[in-house]
């Protein structure tokens, strides 16, 4: 059964890949799994249909027959589970692998998301030049410790995984700020995720429908 995903019908980052269903595609072409598209407006991810398959009015969602799921993490634990290629076989290795896609969720993204508002939705509010500087330090103290646990290592914990799929697609939201660039080992592991010829697909397929016109 081809599986559907939502997405925006026009991202407002204009096709740099940063909205979430890349993360989602990236994991479809990991595992060689064809898919489907929905494109959804801003109007419509609030609109009783979509709210019936996501209760929080967002994208992405993934259906496959009676299955309805959202949440990203979700939606990529579910395709690494279903299928070869981004989760090893051996039990604690497995284990490990998921901690890493929780890590990449719950603690590194936040400050990286608190950047985004940060910089986009609170620069006009008199605090902002105060402000700024506070958050960025909470990103660095967050990527001083991934910096140190990477080392010279290729990915997070032996082969890639789903954990560095999100690691990436999360580090990759920083790369506008210039703040990835200050770590070396961090930067040359978003761009080994870049590189990957599944990454490639994902990105072409959201750019397909993003680039602005
Ligand atoms: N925790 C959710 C976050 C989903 C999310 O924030 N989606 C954004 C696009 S990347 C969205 O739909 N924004 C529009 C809105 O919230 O109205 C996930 O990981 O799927």
């Amino acid at each position: 059964m081809i599986p559907t995903i939502t997405a925006f019908e026009r991202s407002p980052d204009g096709g740099k890949g940063l909205a979430r269903d890349t993360r989602v595609r990236w994991a479809l072409e990991e595992v060689g799994q064809p898919y489907e598209v929905r494109l959804v407006s801003f109007a419509g991810m609030k609109a009783p249909d979509h709210l019936a398959i996501h209760p929080f009015g967002q994208i992405p969602t993934y259906e496959e027959g009676s299955l309805c799921l959202f949440e990203t993490g979700s939606i990529v634990l579910h395709l690494a589970e279903r299928h070869a290629g981004l989760l090893p076989g051996d039990h604690d290795a497995r284990a490990r692998a998921i901690t890493w896609m929780f890590a990449a969720l719950n603690t590194v993204e936040p400050p990286i998301l608190d950047l985004t508002t940060a910089r986009i939705f609170e620069a006009d509010k008199p605090w902002s030049e105060e402000r700024l500087p506070l958050v960025k330090d909470r990103v660095r103290a967050r990527l001083d410790q991934l910096s140190a646990y990477l080392g010279a290592a290729e990915w997070l914990d032996g082969a890639f995984s789903a954990g560095d799929l999100l690691m990436v697609s999360v580090l990759l939201r920083l790369r506008m700020s210039g703040i990835l660039d200050e770590y070396q080992n961090l930067a040359a592991y978003v761009a080994r995720g870049e590189a990957r010829p599944a990454y490639i697909r994902a990105f072409a397929a959201q750019f397909a429908v993003n680039a602005p016109s």
